[in-house]
């Protein structure tokens, strides 16, 4: 057709042409094609009709010119239009630099550690200090130093990891072997050993046992003990303590109660429960019709404990407690399988808050 005369009939047509083809256009690459075979600088039909107006008898010359421009101008048209409603439409391949920017995805905090910062603001206005330590233990401060002595079933190679290579300063075939903490107590040791009353911690941290994994166990969770130190520390500043911390973490309608219990570390030693946060108290599914939820244990430090670190059990006196941190956000966000917390399937994982 490009050879044809230029005339209004040649125009109508070529311009009917294009636009069907635009339509049929199935990349922007196609389009972009398309668009040079009619109006690029050589070998184009407008090119070809331009160069028409050379040869052509001086009295066609003008109206050549007429269709040429008139036939340019309409492709031109169609061809703005085209890319103003495909730069809406983003066609495949192209980019447009104008549109917004593609939204990151964002990190998630893990929901343990979303307990645990809450757990650590909580305590951190109440003036204690968050302590942490090494996850790798002697002997002496997971079990001696905490009233646990050599014949404790909790030292059995059955219930806590022991490693194969000693850490110094012990060396194989030691009495003291090396082991995996099995509660974060023994940084407690460590931080009396140290430090002066008065004492007022919470320590965070893994800790590892011999269990086999299920819906309640598994060979690693995360504890927070905390612990206080100082003249005349009694049962009612760790009750008191224990309320406050309750009714920030599951509201502030949340009562506890202590029930008679047995840790070799602490006398009296007691099992916290919290007011069931569902149903206040009246007995629901959630709180077994019990109105109550077990969620730590908890206990004045024994004297023993203090005799260990050097200090002087009739001048001071303390509390401790310890608590699972899984169990904690299990009882908060309904979770029914600790293993979910370790599996990384973020299916579970994106349900908590940021
Ligand atoms: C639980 C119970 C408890 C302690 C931890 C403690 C630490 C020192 C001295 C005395 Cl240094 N006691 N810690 C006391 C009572 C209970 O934990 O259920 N943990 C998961």
């Amino acid at each position: 057709m490009s050879d044809s005369l230029p005339d209004q009939t040649a125009v109508d047509a070529h311009v009917a042409s294009f636009e069907r083809e635009l339509a049929a256009a199935a990349s922007a690459r196609d389009a972009q094609s398309l668009r040079d075979r009619y109006l690029g600088r050589k070998n184009s039909i407008v090119a070809s009709w331009m160069q028409q107006i050379g040869s052509a008898p001086p009295d066609q010359k003008k109206s050549i010119g007429r269709y040429a421009n008139e036939l340019k101008q309409a492709i031109e048209a169609r061809w703005k239009q085209y890319e103003e409603t495909s730069r809406d439409a983003a066609p495949a391949g192209g980019v447009d630099v104008t549109l917004p920017g593609r939204q990151p995805i964002l990190g998630h905090r893990h929901p343990l550690t979303v307990v645990r910062d809450r757990m650590e603001e909580i305590f951190t206005r109440m003036g204690f200090t968050i302590v942490e330590g090494p996850e790798v233990e002697d002997e002496w401060h997971c079990f001696d130093a905490l009233n646990m002595p050599a014949e404790h079933p909790a030292r059995d190679m059955q219930d806590t990891l022991y490693l194969a290579t000693p850490m110094p300063p012990f060396q194989a075939g030691d009495a003291m072997r090396t082991m995996l903490r099995t509660h974060t107590s023994s940084m407690q040791i460590r931080y009396m050993q140290t430090h002066e009353p008065p004492v007022r911690i919470v320590v965070p941290g893994k800790v590892y046992r011999k269990d086999d994994l299920d819906l309640t166990h598994t060979p690693n969770f995360t504890q927070m003990e905390g612990l206080v130190v100082g003249e005349g520390v009694s049962l009612a500043d760790l009750k008191g303590t224990l309320l406050a911390w309750a009714r920030e973490m599951f509201g502030e309608r949340s009562r506890v109660r202590l029930r008679p219990s047995f840790f070799p570390y602490t006398e009296p030693s007691a099992e916290v429960d919290i007011s069931c946060w569902s149903c206040d108290g009246a007995g629901c599914s959630m709180c077994k019709q019990s109105g109550w939820i077990e969620i730590l244990g908890c206990g004045m430090v024994h004297p023993a404990v203090f005799e260990a670190v050097g200090y002087d059990p009739d001048k001071v006196s303390g509390f401790a407690f310890g608590m699972g941190m899984e169990r904690v956000a299990m009882l908060k966000y309904g979770v029914d399988d600790i293993r979910l917390f370790y599996e990384n399937d973020l299916r579970f994982l994106e349900q908590f808050p940021l």
